[in-house]
């Protein structure tokens, strides 16, 4: 079994039981000015506060505010720590020089994250900014000189009820693997995968035995910035031309073969012409399908080449190919997600200018054992891959699926992408090339997520930071 006395709570659990994304979480980020001071206090004072697997499971164990560490590559050799053993290159190397492969505009970045400045990042959530803020305090009273703040990034839910939605509006937070041993129960629609997906060193983690007892898991961290006034004129422009829809009805089932699901977080191939808030709404039934097989025109129906239900390119689809795929080449690409959204909600001179003036996003936080197999990957080549989507069986290849329309960019410039249109299913993939896709590409003439960098972070088990304090 895990031992979740020994891993700290964001990666299985959140930060909060059942509600991670319903409550304020701050991330801070820091570099290391003194390290043997940082270390001293590390072991004696900031250890004790790191919140604890089990100790978030349970209301009667949970902390006022609950917190998280992790570091980056650099941070680690700061403090003395050799990161060769961790045995993960993009971690070493750090997001920044990465960004040409997961398709950023460096020059778009926050300069906090630009470079390997970054040391650490402490994540703090609570019931309330005013918690947060006083256990930051304390934290930042214990460590004093030895840190210094680099950048502070506030999440919080929306308001009323969009809580759990991001800005664009869409509900998140639905889907997430189940991690063997931990999860339970496991919903309908969940894959099991192996604790070593995510934990360094756990039960089907390939480099199981070579990695160092104290390791445990990655976060990839991301600011990604969303251009929402941008985003729903893009939507009222371009309604969907589908009979018996009105142009709102057209611009809603647009966004929602975008992302392949409805603002609700029902899946559109379950429902594909309207939204179903009761299906949403429970658990048992909004992830329980595959795009392999469908319920029409009979139970069972072959479904593999065709996206009428759900476009190939759909944000929930590119990132999770739910039977499209091997399952053992889908599986090795799960991360287990814990964003959470920042800023505030559109102003109205925003929504009238359709210009974005405040900055609001995703602060897009993902776990997994190897960046390289989970983010890099999925970003990189599921993403922003113009036909990778299509490139099975082997053999049959269609270039003009496009990138992931919410978050695929081709360097800012438009992205064509097909399938959006339900009127233009595709049946089959030999058939889904020339002329007849090309003309039924919806373009998007710009970014609506924009990078604004982030950093790759190791967050170690207890253990492990006592053993980073004594380094
Ligand atoms: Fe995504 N969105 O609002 O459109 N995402 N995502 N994501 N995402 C998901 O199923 C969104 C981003 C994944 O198992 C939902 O939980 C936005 C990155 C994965 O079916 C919605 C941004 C990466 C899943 C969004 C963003 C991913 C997923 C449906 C950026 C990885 C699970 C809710 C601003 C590199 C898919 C749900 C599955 C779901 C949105 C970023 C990955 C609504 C706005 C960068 C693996």
């Amino acid at each position: 079994p895990l031992d979740i006395d020994n891993i700290q709570s964001d990666i299985l659990a959140g930060m909060h039981k059942n509600k991670a994304r319903d409550l304020p979480e701050l991330f801070f980020f820091f570099g290391v000015k003194d390290a043997a001071t940082f270390k001293t206090k590390l072991a004696a004072d900031i250890l004790p506060l790191i919140t604890t697997t089990r100790e978030i499971l349970s209301v009667d164990t949970q902390p006022l505010t609950a917190v998280n560490i992790a570091f980056s590559n650099t941070g680690l050799v700061a403090l003395g720590v050799d990161t060769d053993d961790l045995g993960d290159d993009d971690f070493v190397a750090g997001q920044f020089s990465e960004t040409g492969t997961i398709g950023d505009n460096p020059a778009l970045w926050d300069p906090a994250f630009a470079g390997t400045g970054i040391h650490g990042v402490f994540l703090l959530a609570s019931d309330t900014v005013d918690n947060i803020n006083t256990e930051l305090a304390n934290i930042q009273s214990i460590l004093g000189s030895s840190i210094t703040e680099i950048h502070r990034l506030q999440g919080a839910a929306r308001p009323g009820a969009e809580e759990g939605h991001e800005h664009f509006g869409f509900m998140d937070g639905i889907s997430q693997p189940a991690v063997n041993g931990f999860t339970n129960p496991v919903l309908p629609g969940q894959t099991p995968v192996d604790p070593g997906f995510f934990l360094l060193g756990e039960a089907g983690d390939p480099s199981q035995d070579s990695r160092p007892s104290w390791g445990r898991r990655f976060l990839v961290f991301r600011q990604l910035q969303q251009l929402v006034p941008e985003f729903n004129q893009f939507l009222t422009d371009h309604p969907l031309d589908v009979k018996e829809l009105t142009p709102e009805q057209g611009s809603e089932l647009l966004g929602a073969r975008m992302v392949g699901r409805w603002k609700s977080g029902a899946p559109i191939f379950l429902t594909p012409t309207a939204d179903d808030p009761v299906l949403a709404a429970d658990p048992t039934r909004n992830n329980d399908f595959n795009y392999l097989i469908a319920s029409d025109p009979a139970p069972g129906t072959e479904n593999h080449f065709n996206q009428t239900r759900c476009p190939f390119s759909a944000h929930i689809r590119k990132v999770h190919p739910r039977g499209d795929l091997d399952p053992s080449v889908e599986n090795l690409h799960f991360i287990i997600r814990s964003s959470i959204p920042y800023g505030p909600e559109v102003t109205a001179a925003e929504a009238a200018s359709n210009t974005t003036t405040v900055a609001r996003g995703l602060a897009f936080a993902s776990h997994q054992a190897n960046i390289s197999n989970g983010f890099v990957f999925l970003q990189s080549i599921w993403i922003n891959s113009v036909g990778s989507r299509c490139r099975f069986p082997t053999g049959k290849v269609d270039p003009t699926i496009g990138v992931d329309p919410i978050i695929g960019t081709l360097g800012g410039g438009p992205k064509n992408i097909s399938g959006l249109d339900p009127l233009v299913p595709c049946p089959d993939i030999d058939h889904c090339d020339g002329q007849l896709d090309v003309v039924h590409d919806v373009v998007i003439q710009r970014d609506f997520v924009v990078s604004q960098g982030g950093e790759y972070f190791f967050s170690p088990s207890l253990t492990g930071l006592g053993d980073i304090a004594a380094a």
